[in-house]
């Protein structure tokens, strides 16, 4: 198992219009200096453009510190923009789904999975509708993600979040039958442990389809903050051969340096770093 750590906007170490201004940048480059210096091996990211001078200023200083890229997250595209790969307007999901599509080439030399959250839309929505949108669209980008060698990681998220793909179970249906080749499960705890019965039976369950991993507590604090045992989630996770990413997704609490370095003793602690 490798470890990384998210640096957004929103979650994990945060920082305000990331990527907006070289003010940002420094600031991201110091939060990469934090990730190397704590012993993580990659770095999360949550992007919504696709510029090419700032995807490769992005590329350099993630190398300069000895990461790799551990994944991309779309979410932003949602959040910031309001694209989905559902909304009602086809020009709109059009636009979400270019994005999409340029954010796998960007992520295809470090082979790292692009993660389909909340792009796939939230709120008042018509849950049919949006499922056979969701569908057209995901097969779109999963072709294209087949052709660069990636993998698209279509994450199950709580229900307050979204109405669309809550449970493991769910999300496993829709990419069987959907026939997605490159897609395969995100499974999160902080969202298992909300829908699921048994987080520890939905691992072993679905183990053979989860291409990635977030970590968060009960709370979506770092490790050991909330009531979830993320050490013994991790053992079975080793136990049953994990190879994938673990990524740390919590909020940036209690502050988000302290969310860094938290999550690295507890990885210390329990011998995974
Ligand atoms: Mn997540």
């Amino acid at each position: 198992m490798r470890f990384a750590f998210v640096v957004s906007r929103a979650l994990g170490y945060h920082i305000p219009n990331l990527f907006d201004s070289n003010e940002s940048f420094h600031d991201f480059d110091k939060a990469l200096g934090l990730l190397e210096q704590n012993g993580f091996d990659g770095v999360e990211l949550n992007l919504n453009f696709h510029d090419q001078s700032r995807l490769s200023r992005i590329k350099d200083c993630i190398k300069s510190h000895g990461l790799r890229l551990s994944g991309v997250g779309t979410g932003l595209v949602y959040a910031r923009d309001n694209l989905s790969l559902t909304d009602s307007e086809r020009s709109k999901r059009e636009r979400a789904i270019a994005i999409v599509e340029k954010l796998i080439e960007f992520a295809s030399d470090e082979k790292a999975p692009v993660i389909i959250g909340l792009i796939r839309g939230a709120g008042k929505l018509h849950v049919e509708e949006a499922s056979v949108y969701l569908r057209d669209s995901l097969k779109e980008c999963d072709s294209v993600a087949q052709r660069h060698g990636v993998r698209m990681a279509l994450e199950a998220i709580n229900r307050y979040e979204t109405p669309l793909l809550n449970a493991a179970d769910e999300v496993s249906t829709f990419i069987k039958n959907t026939k997605l080749d490159a897609t395969g499960i995100l499974l999160d705890t902080f969202h298992m442990n909300i829908e699921e019965g048994s987080i520890e039976e939905t691992i072993r369950e679905y183990f053979s389809e989860v291409i990635h991993f977030h970590i968060a507590d009960s709370n979506r604090w770092p490790p050991g903050f909330g009531h979830l045992r993320i050490e013994e989630l991790l053992h079975l996770l080793q136990d049953l051969g994990y190879h994938g990413w673990v990524s740390a997704e919590t909020l940036p609490k209690p502050s988000s340096a302290e969310a860094v370095t938290a999550t690295a003793s507890f990885l210390r602690a329990h011998r995974f770093m």
